[in-house]
């Protein structure tokens, strides 16, 4: 935290691979195909790495002047909706307006999948079980699945989007093979999740991302508390300070903020604001901040300039364009393995020595 280096200096990438790319995973249904697998959750079970990896599936048939939209329907499962192009607007890769109603569809439904990383740093096997879309609130997807281990378990918060919005669900699995649903913790909007692995002053906390539909406000996340991890309250404003413009659009917690002697270390994901109708969705990047141990509103330390950057080809082109967002890490040895989705097309892992990440934190 004291060296006046360059903080992009210091964090020297041990490893940086892309694991995972579309063609690596089977469509969950011969109607599908997988557009993308990013945005994994991590966690360490057994001594293996295991990635909770987001599949997200578009439908396969191209029907030309219309477009089939997947949807899950309790009860009968997979449907496809066709819909004119002429009837829709296409508002980014990932989503369709209706010009009739002005309402919203994604272009495709995602789901989570176990994926075996042995040490962590290459795919073992893709065979894992998959938690798929099955209440009401997550007709259009289960998504970016943040790992926290709490108490005997394994949290899963996880997006959960459905004709009634984007909300924050919760999920808790001791084996990764089943997994027991706790429903909606925060209704809509709300994403970015991220649950701290103790109780701080006797409650458990979270970093959150409501929606601010009128722009009252720059980016921001916010925290809450909670006696149980299912009713949360004490909600309060959170910004690591003037934004960089990486982190002008928008700004959420990443990586579930983990201990380490300083402070929490969370790693966070900010994206640039695009000026004008029509523009571009901007690029994502990645900075780190430092919390008191024994309070997690006080920020201590963060990065001055993102650690991660969209920069190769895989994080460079895909789905969406120059995105990379970090979901998942994990620690060994005096490193850090980080997940991310790459294009919200593949799954990259940056290798960095902790005592790199945190001399690259400067004091607020
Ligand atoms: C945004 C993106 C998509 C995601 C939807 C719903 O448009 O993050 O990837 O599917 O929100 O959560």
């Amino acid at each position: 935290m004291e060296g006046s280096t360059d903080a992009l200096a210091l964090l020297e990438r041990v490893s940086n691979p892309c694991l995972l790319r579309p063609g690596d995973i089977p469509p969950s249904d011969e109607r599908l195909r997988v557009a993308g697998v990013f945005n994994p959750g991590a966690a360490e079970v057994d001594g293996e790495v295991l990635l909770l990896a987001r599949v997200a599936e578009s439908v396969r048939e191209t029907r030309p002047g219309w477009r089939g939209l997947p949807r899950f329907a309790p009860g009968e499962g997979l449907v496809i909706d066709w819909v004119r192009d002429d009837d829709v607007i296409e508002l980014d890769p990932r989503v369709v307006q209706r010009k009739a109603d002005g309402l919203v569809r994604l272009t495709f439904i995602s789901h989570l999948r176990v994926v075996y990383c042995g040490d962590g740093r290459a795919v073992r096997s893709v065979d894992g079980p998959v938690f798929a879309p099955e209440a009401p609130w997550e007709a259009f997807g289960v998504e970016d699945p943040r790992i926290t281990p709490i108490g005997d378990a394994w949290r899963i918060a996880y997006v959960a989007v459905s004709p009634h919005g984007v909300c924050a669900a919760l999920a808790s699995t001791r084996d990764f093979r089943s997994f027991e649903r706790h429903g909606v913790i925060l209704p809509v909007e709300n994403k970015d999740v991220a649950l701290f692995p103790e109780r701080i002053g006797g409650e458990y906390w979270c970093f959150h991302r409501p929606v601010c539909a009128m722009p009252f406000a720059r980016p921001e996340m916010w925290l809450a508390r909670s006696p149980d991890l299912l009713h949360w309250g004490g909600h309060q404003p959170f910004s690591p300070g003037p934004a960089g413009r990486w982190e002008t659009g928008r700004m959420g917690a990443s990586v579930p903020p983990f201990a380490t002697p300083e402070g929490w270390l969370e790693i966070y994901h900010g994206n640039i604001r695009e000026e004008g109708d029509g523009a571009a969705v901007g690029a994502y990047s990645a900075g780190a901040f430092l919390l008191d141990r024994d309070n997690p509103a006080r920020m201590l330390a963060r990065t001055p300039e993102p650690i991660l950057l969209p920069e190769a080809a895989f994080e460079r082109e895909g789905f969406l364009p120059n995105v990379v967002f970090p979901t998942g890490a994990v620690q060994r040895d005096g490193t850090l393995l980080v997940y991310y989705g790459a294009a919200d097309a593949c799954v990259g892992m940056v290798e960095w020595r902790m005592a790199d990440l945190m001399n690259a934190l400067r004091p607020v």
